[in-house]
């Protein structure tokens, strides 16, 4: 499936998140979140992520060339040699220009120590390939910061627990504002995810201009509905490079 992300301001979608989702005969439909541990434990998440990544990528291909994707990578994809090459062998051969691929890393990523150098050479690989890099969920795990120091980083996602009720919440309320300024600081962008209600769409926006993504928006969809979406989507940009409608190039 995938799920627009959306520009605070315009409304106009800048990209899509690839998100797996496992249509099984027997359970139904199974989310991610059931199904990609189990897939890590049982040692087969390397050949997921291959599979995922060439639809994914072949999807993209058919989009205008405006729009991004941003694709989530398993810590054992960061962490074991022949994950890291496959991934950078799948982008090489693919029609995407890598500079429209956003990653996105947990910190789970990072739980066994060891793992951290890994990681970082990781990071470095897809960097070095013009491919951007994101920290998921950020602001959840134990060392967020830690990791926004010492990786080459080029977005930041802010988890959807501080945006459920950020308009009544102060607490959530002043941590995204914080966020937003540290991303600014740092020179990062910064996605705003699970933004449900209108209410929280228009606290978020009055904090300033970051990607947003949420219900609010879109939901995940098929394939097939983006350019139905893409035709009802507020479509022309404003501001910035790609100001005016972009064509599909399908
Ligand atoms: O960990 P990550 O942020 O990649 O997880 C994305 C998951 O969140 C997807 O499975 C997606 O379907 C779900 N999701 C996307 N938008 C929303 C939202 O607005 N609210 C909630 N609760 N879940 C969302
Ligand atoms: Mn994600």
């Amino acid at each position: 499936m995938y799920q627009p992300i959306v520009g605070a301001d315009s409304r106009y979608p800048v990209g899509f998140e690839a998100l797996a989702r496992w249509m099984s005969p027997t359970l139904g439909c199974v989310a991610p979140a059931k199904f990609i541990p189990v897939a890590e434990r049982a040692g087969i998440i390397g050949r997921i992520t291959q599979t995922l990544l060439k639809k994914a990528l072949e999807e993209a291909g058919k989009w205008p060339v405006g729009l991004r994707l941003s694709f989530n990578l398993s810590a054992d994809d960061l962490t074991s040699d022949e994950g890291i090459a496959s991934i950078v062998d799948i982008v090489a051969r693919s029609a995407v220009d890598p500079e429209r691929i956003d990653f996105e890393i947990t910190e789970t990523a990072f739980i066994q120590e060891f793992a951290f150098d890994r990681v970082r050479e990781a990071v470095l690989t897809l960097r070095r390939m013009g491919c951007g890099v994101s920290l998921d969920d950020f602001g959840t795990g134990y060392s967020s910061l830690s990791y926004l120091h010492a990786l080459p980083l080029t977005k930041i996602k802010i988890d959807r627990s501080f945006v459920t009720g950020i308009h009544n919440n102060p607490s959530s309320y002043k941590i995204v504002k914080s966020l937003f300024a540290l991303s600014k600081d740092m020179g990062l962008d910064c996605i705003v995810e699970g933004v449900e209600t209108d209410a929280e769409m228009a606290t978020v926006r009055s904090l300033g201009d970051a990607l947003l993504q949420g219900y609010a928006f879109a939901r995940p969809m098929p394939a097939s509905q983006i350019d139905a979406y893409l035709d009802s989507a507020p479509s022309v940009c404003t501001e910035g490079p790609r100001a005016g409608r972009v064509p599909l190039i399908s």
